[in-house]
């Protein structure tokens, strides 16, 4: 079923902040139905791996040592719409731009530890779900 569905994570700083159960919480009130999720670790190699794209952006070092500074918990969702709709819920990158009522606003702590991520792609959504999960662990 094309562009129902989307894939997000949950980054270090909001799980080890005590978060994952409000924010999926909040996902699954929005609408979405959670295919797969579980609670894992990128080392620094695979954080550099699922960011490649921003491999020549001034953050990449510090973005790639944040995302393996902690667990995080991946998970790929289906809803009509919902690449849009996904990001939409989770607000602007920066949490001081970011509209009230979203998951960045109400949890992220920096512009860096933003708390989550969504694709922002259909085809990217396909790519970074099968990153994380294998066929057997979609439901
Ligand atoms: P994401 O991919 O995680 O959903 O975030 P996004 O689309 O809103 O933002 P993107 O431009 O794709 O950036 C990926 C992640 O890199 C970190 N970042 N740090 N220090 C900085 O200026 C900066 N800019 C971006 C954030 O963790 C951002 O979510
Ligand atoms: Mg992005």
């Amino acid at each position: 079923m094309a562009g129902k569905r989307t894939f997000t994570m949950i980054k270090p700083d909001a799980v080890g902040a005590g978060n994952t159960g409000a924010i999926t919480k909040m996902i699954e009130e929005a609408g979405f139905k959670i295919v797969a999720m579980k609670k894992t670790y990128m080392s620094k190699e695979r954080a550099g791996q699922f960011y490649a794209v921003h491999k020549e952006r001034p953050f990449y070092e510090d973005l790639t040592n944040y995302m393996s500074s902690g667990p995080i918990v991946p998970m790929i969702l289906e809803k009509d719409n919902a690449v849009e709709d996904f990001r939409k819920l989770i607000g602007a990158t920066n949490p001081k731009e970011a509209a009230e009522g979203t998951i960045r606003k109400l949890f992220a702590e920096s512009i860096e530890a933003n708390a989550i991520h969504g694709s922002d792609s259909d085809e990217n959504a396909t790519i970074e779900g099968n990153f994380f999960f294998a066929e057997i662990e979609k439901f």
